[in-house]
């Protein structure tokens, strides 16, 4: 309950705000894109995660207005790197569940037009978890985004309850290996085993995939002999300020 009001005036009082991680291309170790990842600055408490504060924010339902503030400000974000000349990369932002609604499509729309960002930069990252209510309108709803050329990226892939049979039913173009199978490769037989089956299979359905925690040389090297396409990890960077991330675009990896 105390968290609750808190976040409220949160919002109000402007206490969130974005750091972003980037994403690099395996190949050429050129950063690609990053994702946005939110922060609370609390007055007293310090900085309190969002593993702490999302679950109560999605419980309350406080996640739809926190989630609108982070596309709104991700895409304020990239308006202003775009007009300060700097070349476009993909921003990823992370979309819960109950945000999921009818009215998703067209809210991306109208933050797109209103920023003047071409969709193909805008990245959402969903949860597996996600695919749980999935139903014909979830498909619905993730049709209508591709359609506008926005990208859908599956998150956390690997640790969800979705069968197999949804991956060729729903409409997107990453999925993302969870850092736990990631974690201990490249000692663990069976995470080795996990990561490059889900590094093949996303390739036989002409997926994209990423792996995110990767922290070591040995799990970037297991992972480019796997084929894996794009890498995101404190190898390359912690989440970062903006400025810091421009700072690192020019870097070769
Ligand atoms: O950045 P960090 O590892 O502290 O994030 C912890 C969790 O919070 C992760 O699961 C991440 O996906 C989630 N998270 C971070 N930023 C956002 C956000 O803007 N929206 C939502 N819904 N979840 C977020
Ligand atoms: O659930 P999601 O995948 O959005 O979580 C992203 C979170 O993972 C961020 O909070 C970020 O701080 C964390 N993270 C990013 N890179 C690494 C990493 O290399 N190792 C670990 N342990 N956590 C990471
Ligand atoms: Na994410
Ligand atoms: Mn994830």
């Amino acid at each position: 309950l105390y968290l609750e009001s808190s976040m409220r005036k949160a919002l109000e009082n402007q206490e969130f705000y974005l750091q972003y991680q980037p994403k690099v291309d395996i190949q050429s170790g050129k950063i690609i894109g990053a994702e946005a990842l939110l922060r609370w600055q609390h007055p007293e408490k310090g900085l309190i995660s969002p593993a702490e504060f999302i679950p109560v924010a999605e419980e309350t339902g406080l996640i739809l207005q926190i989630d609108a503030w982070v596309l709104e400000t991700a895409c304020a974000q990239a308006k202003e790197w775009q007009d300060s000349g700097i070349a476009p990369f993909r921003i990823a932002v992370n979309v819960t569940a109950r945000e999921f609604t009818n009215s998703l499509p067209m809210r991306i729309k109208e933050a797109l037009q209103r920023y003047q960002i071409s969709p193909q930069w805008l990245e959402l990252e969903i949860t597996e978890s996600m695919l749980m209510h999935s139903t014909q309108s979830v498909i619905a709803i993730m049709e209508q985004i591709t359609a506008q050329n926005v990208i859908l990226a599956l998150d956390d892939f690997g640790t969800g309850y979705s069968s197999l049979s949804y991956l060729k039913r729903f409409p997107i173009d990453t999925l993302k290996i969870d850092r736990s199978f990631i974690l201990n490769i490249p000692t663990d037989q069976n995470d080795c085993a996990i990561a490059s089956a889900i590094i093949m299979m996303a390739k036989q359905l002409k997926h994209k995939v990423i792996a995110e925690g990767v922290e070591t040389r040995e799990q970037l090297a297991f992972l480019i002999n796997a084929g894996c396409d794009e890498v995101q990890g404190y190898l390359y960077s912690r989440p970062v300020s903006p400025q810091q991330l421009i700072a690192l675009l020019d870097k070769n990896f």
